[in-house]
């Protein structure tokens, strides 16, 4: 009996330790448990707090996307900023969150050796440097239940990048809104590429002949309906240049011009409320803009040179008497024509280094051609284009170098150097042995990228490899 008192004894004494054992261990477990616990909460918190901060970053961009800084009262307003990014957080999910942005420059505009925030304080919050980045630099707190305020700061530099304006992506000689119909004695569509790769959008049918095999290098498309006339001149750009064409604030006015012979020069920005008839073997050189409320015909055998945009608002007509040149430098280069439009006579107008902008801004009107060579860029927003016969001159575009010279390779001249973008119609009327009325010039196109570039909206982007995590403030 003893011995099994012994044993019930010690059995006694092995389950006292078992428990004190299983206690033991349920305590470390519990702490454990709290610990993760807490440990997952501070976790989650801080997540909570980047997110928060990269909210911030994130409407910073927008904003610097709407308005990008270039001069100090253009500076935004990051509270508004910050604000509007709270907003966009349930505050449910992110109880007494709050974010603090800075823009500012690239460059240690304080001179305090560091760029951002330093013992000067914070950097310029412009784009001081005109280098087209800034820091967007943000800073949250998230404090979640009990647990202390979570900050966490990031910053990444972003840049403004001027978008293309068109003309440059997609090479193209020929847009139209409606059908293209061929007539005269030629070969198909009279539309000649440089070496390749260059579009014809025809939005209705191609009535034509044939299409010869001289076409190849124009991908024609007919029936287009994928590639809208604002893919190259964006609605935007298209008010920003018809405004500086038609601001007549502080011009000298006029009530006509009517000259035939001599040299004249104009050196102020001139409004004409008559009309403006340059014949004869008169020279004339606007050196400012030229507003004109009537019609504008020019007929010489002498130059006419615009130095600055020209606005018409009726007929521009260029007669069969024109054997000069139709010339600009300067500012000029923008030629905006409400009226109907017509080229003829053997003349030049434009060259490949100084080619034209041709808008034409009123419905139904119509742009003829005929007789010497234009260079430039037609953009008929509603007209129709109606090109006849073939560039002019012995020489034809190859008296300009460039493109135009190694376009001599083709026997008979174009009449048209550049890109044509009308929404009505082409009526193209060839005669025998010219088939090359317009001729795509990728030059002249990028000797006119300054219109639009001038004017063209600017987008942002992250700079990569720039976001940092920062030490919160
Ligand atoms: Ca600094
Ligand atoms: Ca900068």
């Amino acid at each position: 009996m003893s011995r099994f008192h012994k044993q019930e004894g010690s059995g006694l004494i092995v389950l006292l330790g078992v428990i004190a054992t299983v206690a033991v261990l349920a305590t470390v477990v519990a702490m454990v448990t709290v610990n993760t616990q807490a440990g997952t909460a501070a976790t989650r918190t801080q997540a909570k707090s980047f997110y928060v901060a990269e909210a911030g970053l994130d409407f910073s961009t927008y904003a610097l996307d709407a308005t990008w800084p270039t001069t100090s009262g253009q500076a935004l307003n990051t509270t508004t900023i910050a604000s509007t990014a709270m907003g966009s957080l349930d505050a449910a999910t992110f109880p007494g969150a709050s974010i603090t942005l800075h823009l500012y420059d690239n460059s240690d505009t304080n001179g305090d050796g560091v760029i951002g925030y330093g013992t000067g304080g914070w950097d310029s919050a412009w784009d001081a440097n005109g280098d087209g980045i800034m820091w967007a630099d943000s800073q949250s707190v998230v404090q979640t239940g009990t647990h202390v305020a979570q900050k966490s700061r990031v910053r990444v530099q972003v840049t403004s990048v001027a978008q293309s304006g068109g003309l440059t992506g997609d090479p193209t000689v020929l847009w139209t809104g409606g059908q293209v119909s061929l007539s005269g004695p030629s070969l198909g569509i009279a539309v000649a590429p440089p070496a390749g790769g260059v579009h014809a959008y025809i939005g209705g049918a191609v009535i034509n002949n044939n299409l010869p095999t001289t076409q190849s290098g124009v991908n024609v498309v007919a029936n287009n309906s994928t590639v809208p006339i604002t893919n190259y001149m964006p609605t935007s750009t298209y008010n920003t240049l018809l405004a500086s064409a038609t601001t007549t604030t502080g011009n000298t006015t006029l009530s006509s011009i009517s000259v035939s012979s001599g040299s004249t020069t104009r050196s102020s920005n001139t409004t004409v409320t008559g009309s403006v008839s340059i014949t004869g073997s008169a020279n004339y050189t606007f050196q400012g803009s030229l507003y004109i409320n009537g019609a504008l015909t020019i007929g010489t055998s002498g130059t006419v040179t615009f130095q600055g945009p020209v606005y018409v608002t009726n007929n521009m007509t260029v007669s069969s008497s024109f054997s000069g040149t139709i010339a600009n430098s300067g500012n000029g280069g923008l030629l905006v024509v409400n009226g109907d439009f017509s080229k003829a006579g053997g003349g030049y107008f434009g060259s490949e280094a100084n080619p034209f902008l041709l808008m034409e801004t009123d419905f139904g009107r119509n742009l003829n051609f005929s007789g010497g060579d234009f260079y430039g860029i037609i953009y008929g927003k509603y007209a129709n284009f109606a090109p006849t016969g073939t560039g002019g001159g012995s020489s034809g575009g190859g008296s300009s170098g460039g493109d135009a010279a190694s376009g001599g390779c083709y026997a008979n001249y174009p009449l048209f150097w550049g890109s044509v973008f009308v929404a009505g119609v082409g009526n193209f009327n060839a005669i025998a042995g010219y088939p090359y009325m317009v001729r795509y010039d990728d030059t002249v196109v990028q000797n006119l990228g300054g219109f639009f570039s001038q004017s063209a909206p600017t987008s942002v982007s992250l700079v990569s490899n720039t976001w940092q995590e920062m030490k919160a403030l």
